[in-house]
């Protein structure tokens, strides 16, 4: 057992002892007001402070977090350096920015298309936060399911502000994308007789969730990464998109890229250009841990920005109600909601179940956040509070060996600290997960700037404004594929001009003209873990 504290101690025994009389009951679902005023009062979402007005591009006049309105706002890096356009080191169809489950099925679909792909990645393929996704993929694909119900479900969880088009299409792909999926080899959880093994989440009303242990990102990962290398499809690694280019016409025609070891800057240019770029975490928005990967900086709603892209939503994030709060070592680490699928229940310090485990994740982080704060029922730990998962409820409900089984990668994470998940309770708290918004696109995958697609985490719409659980890991592929397909048409008929980055100056004199002087460069590209003076 790990070096618990006093305090922990007492209050696991209080949860030890509610445990029999918990097992079996009913525990209520908050009413759609009860649900309201707990987001209102206690989502991040809705701390004002933590806002600010955008003064310049498209969505000049909306709000979003300070952290990214740093980098929206921010100079840009290729404002500093002398780049000849005319020096191209790539001439390709389709550039893929981003190397994770979205940008590899963009890249195999424009593959499909007879185009000449390539894929360009700020750090290796495969280091996205598709590696990082454990609980599963949601699809309508059982008799008792439809995409209609999938698409109700959704749309609840999203505050009815999903795009119609988006959610319609991820929702009636779902089959289909894991079909294909399962047909690269992707090894999912099957009973004996063959057919997927499927779960609730929170939000949903049918049991859809495909899962691979709980692991599946990484198993989706590894099998893209295989088609996308079985291909041939060339690939850099270790070079990320600082800026998009755009041709005379205005149209995007490529990107600025750097080599992250050298600082050698490279032009690729394009006749069309997916972003592929994931999501933000590593922003630590409002100070929170982050379950995403260390590249998940935002970058493509950067570049995208100030190449007149518009955004949706990007005022949202998703906290995911159960983040690791200790120990220490795992701080904010992703414990995956199949935790609470499989039964595990959240308890107070005084070995009370507070909520139903089920929620949406943005009402069960809120309803965690309000028993910390508001009623200090939280439990102190090392970095602030948490809340129990009472996981050995697991092994009662489904009998011993389910923890082993199901979620083996849960056990292994809280083993390596000596907590052994099928005995002891473990310790949670939100943590930053998921960027609802991100980069608006039509059902084609088009922004609103010609020859700029976008697919995975950098969209904004797909959610409305939260998630369900399991719907990134199907957008990423939904959308993915839909650009790669979209995008590998298009360049058939696409006609580059000449190179230019007047849109970055334009941007520059924009700022200026607000009054604003960024000294912040941006994109960010990896995040500053420095420790600061004072
Ligand atoms: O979709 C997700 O974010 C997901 C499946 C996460 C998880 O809890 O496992």
């Amino acid at each position: 057992m790990y070096n618990y504290t006093q305090e922990q101690l007492d209050s696991m025994k209080k949860v030890e002892a509610s445990r029999e009389q918990r097992v079996g009951a009913e525990l209520r679902r908050m009413t759609a007001e009860e649900k309201q005023t707990l987001l209102q009062n206690f989502h991040p979402d809705y701390i004002e402070s933590a806002y600010e007005t955008l003064k310049v591009g498209v969505n000049k006049g909306d709000k979003v977090l300070h952290e990214l309105a740093g980098l929206l706002q921010g100079k840009s890096r290729v404002l500093d350096m002398n780049i000849n356009l005319e020096e191209v080191a790539y001439d390709v169809d389709v550039l893929v920015i981003g190397g994770g489950g979205a940008g590899c099925s963009a890249a195999i679909e424009a593959d499909n298309k007879g185009a000449n792909v390539l894929v360009v990645t700020k750090l290796r393929v495969g280091d996205a936060n598709t590696m990082m996704a454990e609980g599963g993929i949601q699809a309508a694909d059982k008799p008792n399911d439809s995409p209609a119900i999938h698409y109700i479900d959704a749309l609840g969880g999203g505050h009815y502000a999903n795009k119609p088009e988006l959610l319609s299409k991820l929702v009636c792909e779902a089959p289909e994308a894991i079909q294909w999926l399962n047909d690269l080899g992707v090894m999912f959880d099957k009973a004996e007789d063959g057919t997927m093994i499927t779960t609730h989440g929170g939000g949903t009303s049918r049991k859809r969730m495909h899962a691979c242990r709980d692991y599946s990102g990484a198993e989706i990962m590894r099998v893209l990464r295989d088609e996308v290398a079985n291909r041939n499809i060339p690939v850099i690694d270790f070079a990320p998109a600082i800026e998009l280019i755009k041709d005379d016409e205005g149209k995007v025609a490529g990107a600025v890229l750097m080599n992250l070891e050298t600082g050698e800057i490279l032009i690729a240019k394009a006749k069309t250009v997916i972003i592929a770029t994931g999501g933000a975490g590593r922003l630590h928005y409002q100070g929170f841990p982050t379950s995403n990967h260390y590249g998940a900086t935002a970058d493509g709603l950067v570049i995208a920005y100030r190449a007149g892209a518009k955004l949706l939503y990007a005022d949202t994030l998703q906290y995911h109600p159960t983040g690791a709060a200790f120990p220490t070592q795992i701080f904010g680490a992703l414990v995956t909601e199949k935790v609470r699928s499989l039964g595990a229940q959240l308890v107070n310090k005084e070995g009370v179940a507070f909520m139903n485990p089920l929620e949406t994740r943005d009402v069960s982080a809120s309803s965690i956040i309000r028993e910390c704060k508001e009623r200090g029922n939280g439990i102190k730990t090392t970095d602030g509070e948490g809340i129990w998962l009472d996981t050995p409820m697991i092994e009662i409900i489904g009998g011993e060996g389910t923890i082993e089984k199901r979620i083996p990668a849960m056990m292994r994470m809280f083993g390596k600290y000596g907590i052994d998940i099928r005995k002891e309770p473990i310790l949670i708290y939100p943590t930053l997960h998921y960027q609802n918004g991100g980069i608006e696109i039509s059902a084609n995958g088009m922004t609103n700037v010609e020859n700029l697609y976008v697919a995975g985490e950098a969209v904004g719409g797909i959610h409305g404004r939260n998630r369900l659980m399991g719907n990134s890991l199907l957008d990423i592929i939904v959308f993915g594929r839909n650009a790669g397909k979209e995008a590998g048409e298009k360049c058939k008929t696409v006609k580059v001009g000449k190179l230019s980055l007047n849109h970055v100056n334009d941007f520059a004199k924009e700022l200026k003209d607000a009054g604003l002087n960024p000294t912040e460069l941006s994109p960010r590209i990896l995040p500053d873990y420095t420790k600061k003076e004072g």
